[in-house]
């Protein structure tokens, strides 16, 4: 059983310079992703993949009086990843109900029973947006009682002063920051 996995966050394309709502220099954080990904893989981790998966009249988008333009709709091109990923990776798809925000990949999902399942102890977070997915996916994974390790240069985020406090909370909460 592997003890470990590691969670890409949300590496899609709308989050990618170009996309619907980028991430600056979110695409500097693939090349990393992707030799995260590998290594894992090599010694024997669990690999998830989280993604925002929206459908198209979403909470959170602008039309319905929420923050964001519409972004990773369910089946565009929009929603697709970004990185390498093995055939059997795990997908998490999130905020796929038209009335619920959900940043978590554990909000609304069977991830934290999956992880149980394949005896993880040990979660390793990578992707993005720092202050956003990756803050709450990170702070529900040392909820459900996993050790979470951060992969510091695999991450990034929207604004540079929101980033740098989510990390010091993530940090205080017990996230182990590499
Ligand atoms: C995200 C904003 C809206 C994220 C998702 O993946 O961090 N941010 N939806
Ligand atoms: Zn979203």
């Amino acid at each position: 059983m592997p003890e470990e996995a590691l969670i890409v966050v949300d590496m899609q394309r709308d989050f990618m310079p170009g996309g619907a709502l980028p991430v600056p220099e979110g695409d500097k954080i693939i090349p990393k992703c992707n030799e995260y990904i590998k290594e894992f893989k090599e010694r024997g981790a669990l690999i998830v993949a989280t993604r925002d998966w929206h459908p198209e009249n979403h909470i959170s988008f602008r039309e319905r009086g929420g923050p964001w333009p519409k972004h990773c709709v369910q089946n565009t091109p929009g929603a697709e990843f970004v990185v390498n990923l093995p055939e059997d990776a795990v997908i998490i798809s999130k905020a796929t109900e038209p009335d619920k925000e959900a940043y978590s990949g554990f909000e609304g999902t069977n991830l934290a029973e999956i992880l149980k399942k394949n005896g993880v102890k040990r979660v390793y977070i990578c992707g993005v947006a720092t202050e956003y997915c990756v803050r709450a996916t990170a702070l529900d994974a040392l909820k459900n009682g996993f050790e979470v390790y951060l992969l510091r240069d695999a991450v990034k985020g929207i604004r540079k002063e929101d980033e740098e406090k989510a990390l010091e909370e993530m940090k205080r909460a017990g996230v182990i920051i590499l």
